[in-house]
């Protein structure tokens, strides 16, 4: 059932379930717990957001951005819990990407309701290495375009534990995850949550 949705993109089905990342989840939070961040223009994002590794993604009305201290506490950000590194290195190489040191790893948290709309990563300092994405909880549709914005976007539905990598011609690919619908899942109860790794330093 693995699938591989554009050149160099692929979802690989289930293979980030049962393996203690709730767990791990809990020990980042309890050092830098979910907030909702500040858009540049001064909108608050609906997405409930953490990081955890040597860089973290933030917004604010400075812009988006990596930094290496949490600015909610003053911080490094909590390091990466080994089973998160476990994953993304065995998930980027099943997808045929060698050598994948995530040194950032973004936790995106989704009520019902909530969506994250049609966007690029850019952020990140090079766009040579893939970007490992591990969907947990409550299931979500995914929209995947090309990399000019006009492009069509197909669907896909992610479900608690299924890994999307994306790397190669598709790594600047447009994106996104429509209103996530209501629902209860025995593992993350009322949500949805992702976790993002990616290379966003400089190398
Ligand atoms: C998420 N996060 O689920 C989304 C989607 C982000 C972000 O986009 O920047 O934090 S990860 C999306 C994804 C899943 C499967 C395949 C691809 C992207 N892809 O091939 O582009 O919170
Ligand atoms: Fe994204």
């Amino acid at each position: 059932r693995d699938e591989i949705i554009a050149p160099g993109a692929m979802i690989l089905r289930g293979i980030g379930a049962d393996r203690d990342l709730l767990a791990g989840l809990a020990s980042v939070e309890a050092r830098a717990p979910f907030r909702r961040m500040m858009t540049p223009g001064g909108r608050q994002i609906g997405v409930e957001m953490t990081n955890c590794g040597m860089l973290g993604w933030v917004s604010d009305r400075r812009g988006y951005r990596y930094e290496t201290h949490d600015p909610e506490s003053g911080r490094p950000w909590p390091d990466m819990p080994p089973c998160f590194v476990e994953l993304a290195h065995e998930a980027a190489l099943i997808a045929g990407f060698e050598a994948f040191e995530p040194d950032a790893c973004l936790i995106n948290r989704y009520a019902p309701g909530v969506k994250m709309g049609l966007h690029q990563d850019r952020d990140e300092a090079g766009f040579d290495a893939p970007i490992v994405s591990v969907s947990l909880g409550l299931p979500a549709t995914f929209q995947f375009g090309g990399t000019d914005r006009k492009d069509p976007v197909r669907r896909h539905e992610l479900h608690h534990g299924d890994v999307a990598v994306w790397g190669g011609p598709s790594r600047l690919a447009w994106h996104g995850i429509l209103t996530l619908k209501p629902g209860e899942h025995p593992e993350t109860g009322r949500c949805r949550i992702n976790l993002t790794f990616r290379q966003a330093g400089q190398r």
